[in-house]
């Protein structure tokens, strides 16, 4: 496999204007026939010329079988077939191909391009799938108006599905019908699908801001019929904020959303007809948790703001991937925080980009969030391009300010509605909309790491001066020793020895945001009575490590009055990791170390404040993941994170036992299940006091969580109880087995609350153990061919720090075992389930050792993917 590079890119030698696509479907094949209206790009002069002085037409594909070329009409033979690309000689200007080819979706395991998931047929074509149906110029920048007739047996599939408006159906011969499409919008192929099943659909309908009804329907098997509601909601609510807020109309006479099981990612945005994974569509109080009805919104509306941020306005080529995923990114997050409580948005956001993608940044495939180079793009949807480009949009958002920042969109839109386009133009149009000079800020789409500010201050009690002293650094990443500084925003506020806020500057002020641009810079700060404590970074104003020696004290007075709840809950952390930290660097020397009673008596003063709000008194409570306790140690030990943070959790449910019953207690009651924020922020808080409760090795406690399981009317406080059995550990085995054996007998033919079962007990420290993982794998739930099943317990098990890196390392060789296999089938998976892995260099060297070896071992297989290729080379 051989990298491809940016500084590479060149227009395409021709143009596609018309695609006309004809499927046949059959059982045991499909034959997919394609006319395309080609012409010559008349402003490119580069390329390889051919007799007639024009340069060869290069089409690629991928496993293809070609039975016949026609040019305009007629047969044609001056073609070859060589390494996935049809190579055609002698041409015209402009002209009509016709190709005809057969392929084998009911054999692609890979998911990619046409494949089937429980008996119906589905696409995905993003990012480089289309070359699996036919030949093509399959790349974002080729845009063309597509035209898709289906046809296929009657009975197996009555439902046919394409991109744009239905515009003709009828009856064949055999039992066959056929249905054909029209798109009326340009689009790339990576936009294209197609769906043929037994499907039965929801209807409801939207009226524009400017009077269109839009028919909305979405599509699942019969027996999921009931669960599409809070899709169909999410929906509407998604259009309505995409024109308030945008000023953004949908376009097409429908929308349409099929869900299916075996999905590669979250969902797909295809034109017209999103493709789903079931588990990010189908919702249910009965079946799914608060956390899943949240992840349905959001990801229904992703998917549909890509509409315009992604299928109007696409990339150029994929190391702009960014423009759409970070932009469409921080659209569904401002949406959600709209729709919700903006404060808990924010905190889960900067969990997941502190957590995942800092290490991604700190790792051997780190990347800016418009790469340079790549071998294989699908190993590019990445936290780095997804959330790190939606904090650089935010970041942009706040130095412009919301109403320069929607003139910006607006041109951008308007500029660019029906191209193919760069970074680059996004963030010209900002600067052309708002006067605001960028040229700095660029630098955030072309170097990778994580920045670190580090930060101290100094009080002149006679000038009544502070002064602050940002330094700012960043780590070298692969391919990039030296970094050129950052413009960084950062939020800032300063507190009084009463917690009170102080005034900052003339304009009467009491949060600032400091633009911070040079290596090292000083901010002073006037009329300042007595030395402050300052509140750095405030709602996470950039994504920066910051560096500032808080004592314990500091962070506990934050604690209780920041006015910031984002800083807030950030002290609380920070006051939780430097004592979990600690314990973990005692046992390291062989010692013992007691939980520090600052933090308990911190997070007693949290349980019983009875003004905070119960949504960020749950956030409050939450002690660091693990996974996060890992990504700030310097050096990891896996055992020490888990018995340390296990301790830490304990000390805290012992000292405050009853308030913490008693507060579960006033929450457990039973109202019917809306999945609105107040209703949320209530089930969270409850069941986060019944986590700290059977952490306790107490049988009264546990028999709060079996009355909660049994009690329960929503999935959401029954999962939670039945993690909180099998969390408390092995004290009550037969417990235990009881509820997961309850719970199995309860759900099993749902099969994504399946995927919780597996996934609960693959992550469990005391029950996921290797012997218990190959029990679920052969467990009649589990599947094999399903992204879902192997996600829930391969990646279940790698996140689980006390079995996966159990010191006779064969947690490791198990994985890599899965990953090799898997790699003959799914790539995709493969190469993803391979990433925790990738962080061998940050471990002890007992682990470090073990993990590098098996990458080796990946590394010495013959025929790895070229997925699987990258991950393991660049992480070696
Ligand atoms: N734009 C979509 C990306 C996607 C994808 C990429 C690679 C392989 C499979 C995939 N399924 C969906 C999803 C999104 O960001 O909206
Ligand atoms: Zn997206």
């Amino acid at each position: 496999p051989k990298a491809i590079y940016l500084k590479d890119y060149q227009a395409p030698d021709y143009w596609i204007d018309q695609t006309n696509l004809t499927f046949d479907l059959y059982e045991d094949h499909t034959m997919v026939t394609s006319v395309l209206s080609i012409y010559r790009n008349l402003d490119n002069k580069s390329g390889k010329q051919g007799e007639d002085n024009l340069p060869e037409l290069v089409l690629v594909g991928d496993d293809l079988e070609l039975i016949s070329v026609e040019i305009d009409d007629k047969p044609f033979s001056d073609f070859k077939v060589e390494g996935g690309f049809l190579k055609i000689l002698s041409l015209k200007e402009s002209f009509t191909l016709k190709t005809v080819c057969r392929i084998n979706p009911q054999e692609n395991t890979s998911l990619e391009g046409l494949y089937k998931s429980n008996g119906m047929f589905c696409t995905q074509c993003e990012a480089e799938g289309f070359r699996k149906i036919t030949y093509y110029l399959d790349r974002p920048d080729v845009m063309s108006r597509f035209t898709t007739r289906i046809t296929a047996d009657k009975t197996a599939y009555p439902v046919l599905l394409s991109n744009g408006n239905d515009i003709e159906r009828g009856e064949l011969d055999d039992g066959r019908h056929y249905v054909t499409w029209e798109d009326p919008f340009k689009k790339p192929s990576y936009l294209f699908a197609l769906v043929a099943g037994d499907l039965q659909h929801v209807e409801d309908h939207f009226t524009t801001m400017s009077g269109r009804e839009v028919t909305l329907r979405i599509f699942t098997e019969a027996h999921n019929i009931d669960q599409c509601d809070h899709a169909m909601i999410s929906l509407k609510k998604s259009m309505k904020w995409d024109e308030e807020v945008y000023g953004r109309e949908y376009d097409l006479d429908i929308f349409m959303i099929v869900a299916v099981d075996h999905f590669n990612m979250g969902a797909m945005e295809n034109k017209g007809l999103n493709i789903f994974n079931s588990a990010c569509v189908l919702a249910s109080p009965e079946t799914a948790t608060d956390a899943r009805f949240q992840r349905v919104e959001a990801i229904v509306a992703h998917e549909y703001f890509h509409n315009w941020s992604g299928n109007r306005v696409t990339c150029r080529d994929w190391f702009q991937l960014s423009l759409k995923e970070g932009f469409t990114v921080f659209r569904d997050s401002e949406f959600s925080a709209d729709m919700n409580s903006r404060g808990v948005k924010r905190i889960e956001d900067v969990n997941v980009l502190r957590t995942a993608q800092f290490a991604e940044d700190a790792g051997p495939m780190a990347h800016p969030i418009r790469p340079e180079s790549f071998i294989e793009i699908s190993n590019f949807y990445t936290v780095t391009i997804y959330e790190k480009g939606a904090e650089v949009v935010r970041m942009i958002h706040g130095i412009l300010g919301a109403e320069a920042f929607r003139k910006g969109s607006d041109l951008y839109f308007e500029r660019h509605d029906g191209q193919a386009v760069t970074c680059e133009d996004f963030v010209k149009a900002m600067e052309d909309a708002s006067g605001r000079d960028l040229t700095q800020f660029r630098r955030w789409y072309s170097q990778a790491g994580t920045p670190v500010l580090n930060i101290t201050d100094e009080y002149n009690e006679d000038k009544k001066q502070y002064k602050l002293t940002i330094e700012q650094s960043c780590p070298a990443t692969p391919g990039q020793k030296e970094k050129e500084p950052f413009h960084i925003p950062v939020r800032l506020g300063l507190l009084d020895a009463e917690g009170d806020e102080l005034v900052l500057n003339e304009s009467g002020a009491t949060d600032q945001v400091l633009d911070v641009k040079q290596e090292k810079e000083v901010f002073a700060f006037d009329n300042i009575e007595e030395r402050p404590l300052p509140s750095i970074l405030r709602s996470f104003s950039a994504p920066v490590r910051v560096k500032y020696d808080y004592s314990r004290e500091d962070l506990l007075f934050l604690m209780e009055h920041d006015s910031d709840h984002f800083n807030r809950w950030d002290a609380g952390q920070r006051l939780a990791n430097s004592v979990i930290d600690e314990m973990v660097a005692a046992f390291e020397q062989g010692r013992e170390l007691s939980v520090d009673r600052s933090l308990i008596e911190a997070f007693g003063t949290v349980i019983n404040d009875e003004s905070l709000d119960l949504a960020v008194k749950a956030e409050m409570l939450s002690l660091p993941s693990e996974a996060s306790l890992a990504e700030q140690a310097v050096e990891v030990y896996p055992q020490f994170i888990h018995q340390a943070r296990q301790q830490v959790k304990k000390a805290i449910a012992e000292a405050h036992k009853d308030s913490l019953e008693a507060l579960w207690q006033s929450l457990n009651v039973h109202k019917p299940y809306r999945p609105e924020a107040e209703d949320i922020a209530e089930r969270t808080l409850k069941n986060t006091c019944l986590s700290y409760l059977t952490s306790i090795e107490d049988k009264a406690m546990l028999a709060l969580a079996e009355q909660q399981y049994h009690g329960a009317s929503n999935m959401t406080d029954r999962f939670a109880a039945l993690v909180s059995v099998i969390n408390a550990g092995n004290h009550d085995r037969e417990l235990i087995d009881e509820v997961l054996a309850d719970f199995l007998e309860l759900y099993h033919q749902d099969t994504n609350v399946m995927d919780q079962w597996l996934s609960v007990q693959a992550a469990s420290p005391s029950l996921g153990t290797l012997e218990h993982i190959l029990t679920l794998m052969q467990h009649e739930v589990f599947d094999e061919t399903s992204p879902n099943k192997l996600r829930s317990v391969l990646g279940g098990f790698a996140g689980n720090m006390k079995q996966f890196h159990r010191t006779d390392g064969l947690g490791y060789e198990f994985l890599t075992d899965q990953l090799l296999d898997l790699d003959k089938k799914n790539p995709q998976i493969a190469s993803r389930l391979m990433t925790p892995l990738t962080r061998w260099r940050k471990f002890e060297p007992g682990c470090r050792e073990r993990m590098r070896k098996a990458l080796e071992r990946i590394k010495a297989t013959p025929g790895l993917s070229s997925d699987v290729y990258e991950v393991v080379t660049k992480s070696l």
